[in-house]
């Protein structure tokens, strides 16, 4: 069976209550969405987001801790998104990486504890300009895939997003040959990790656009998006669902 497309929304550091209307609009234009449609907003407003998903959408966090609980100050355990409401949760986005110092192995520790939780995670992999233009592309993404994906992941619990640091909010974005080539490569590296490695969902991230989205989703391996500006207002985000 092919995996469902997922359309995931990162809403960063953005939005507030008043925001939430935002998702109204979604559940009313998607009764029925033909994809899974995945809205990941600041963790204070995961749980007050569910209540307004009406199982139309689903709900992620954008982070969370290796540990089940503990001493911990400003960090949230995977349960705890899970008791809120959430059933993803996005790891190692370039940000984190870049800003809070986490490593492949962070990840992979991160996102065994959201497996524990029955959270699905969302893996994000993604080499800077300089790596690129180095020509070292490929060696990246393999490396990062090999170190943060654990053992025990699955299709069903696991999502890869290939985001290009460079393209991340700077509205530029690969050539089509270059996401394939990138997707291709993770499809193949996930043989022989992961039992169902065809299944395994593998998103796009990075400028994604209404403009865009079309284009990019009919890209090989390419099973959805993870949307950054492009997912705060509904007005944008759903054309890009109706892509999918
Ligand atoms: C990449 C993406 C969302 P944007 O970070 O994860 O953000 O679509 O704004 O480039």
């Amino acid at each position: 069976m092919a995996p469902r497309k997922l359309a995931a929304g990162n809403w960063k550091m953005n939005g507030n209550l008043a925001a939430l209307a935002e998702i109204d609009v979604l559940v009313a234009a998607y009764p029925a969405p033909g994809c899974e449609i995945l809205i990941c907003p600041p963790a204070l407003l995961i749980h007050p987001a569910k209540a307004r998903a009406d199982d139309v959408i689903a709900i992620g966090g954008q982070d969370c801790h290796d540990q089940a609980s503990g001493a911990h100050t400003g960090d949230i355990a995977a349960a705890q998104l899970r008791d809120a409401g959430a059933t993803y949760v996005i790891l190692g986005h370039s940000e984190r990486r870049a800003g809070h110092g986490e490593t492949d192995a962070t990840v992979a520790a991160k996102a065994t504890a959201a497996h524990a939780a029955g959270l699905v995670a969302i893996i994000c992999l993604g080499e800077t300009e300089a790596q690129r233009d180095a020509g070292e592309t490929l060696d990246v993404i393999a490396a990062q895939l090999h170190g943060s994906i654990p053992a025990g992941a699955t299709a069903a619990n696991t999502v890869i997003a290939y985001e290009p640091v460079w393209a991340i909010g700077t509205g530029r974005t690969p050539t089509t040959d270059q996401i394939a080539e990138v997707h291709a490569l993770m499809r193949d590296r996930l043989e022989g990790k992961v039992a169902d490695a065809a299944e395994v969902r593998l998103l796009y991230g990075g400028s994604v656009k209404p403009g865009n989205a079309s284009e990019i989703f009919a890209i090989p391996h390419v099973d959805g998006a993870l949307v950054g500006g492009a997912s705060l207002k509904a007005a944008d985000f759903e054309p890009i669902i109706a892509a999918l």
